[in-house]
């Protein structure tokens, strides 16, 4: 009887220990930090991912762009994407203010100071059957606190543009950032 006690706080001291690596290895994952936003259009729809990860010389954020659509409504060919610095997604977009440059000396305005924005990320393309992906990495931005946070007081969105983004500077208005915006997402702090 005794030695079958033995063995059952033996279980439960396994089964402890295995509970404390559990919660060990999460808190060391969570070094990543997440954030997702649901980007909605006129016929269109898609998500975009973003995660932050640090090592021993700064941090870098991956950001993954999905969308499909109506053809007729996304365009196949390439669209400019860029992270905006308001996070509100009112149609037709404006709502989401220029593209995020938050430095002391930033200017948000889309084509007059493109493309040296912090927000400023490469083209999506789009297929003939009205779907996408875009994968890149970037130093411009961060999800953590900092004076680069995407995060901020007003959050900030994702935008998808009728055109292409020539990644060149324009008059104000000119439209060479991508001109009109078709999709929007809030970018929201994530799991
Ligand atoms: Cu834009």
């Amino acid at each position: 009887m005794r030695q079958k006690q033995l063995q059952v706080i033996t279980i439960i001291l396994a089964l402890a220990a295995c509970s404390a690596g559990v919660t060990l290895s999460q808190t060391a994952g969570a070094a990543a930090m997440r954030a997702k936003a649901e980007i909605k259009g006129d016929g269109i729809s898609g998500t975009a991912t973003f995660v932050e990860s640090q090592n021993a010389t700064g941090s870098k954020v991956e950001i993954t762009v999905t969308l499909n659509g109506d053809p007729a409504k996304l365009a196949p060919g390439l669209h400019g994407v860029h992270l905006h610095e308001t996070g509100v997604c009112e149609a037709p977009f404006a709502s989401a203010g220029g593209h995020f440059d938050p430095g002391p000396a930033g200017n948000p305005d889309p084509d007059a100071n493109h493309p040296f924005h912090m927000g400023d990320i490469p083209n999506i393309r789009i297929s003939d059957k009205g779907e996408g992906t875009l994968q890149i990495v970037t130093t411009r931005v961060t999800l953590s606190d900092g004076p680069l946070t995407l995060l901020d007081a007003n959050g900030s969105a994702v935008i998808i543009h009728q055109n292409q983004d020539q990644s060149i500077t324009g008059a104000s208005r000119s439209g060479v950032s991508g001109g009109p915006r078709i999709g929007c997402g809030v970018i929201q702090k994530a799991p």
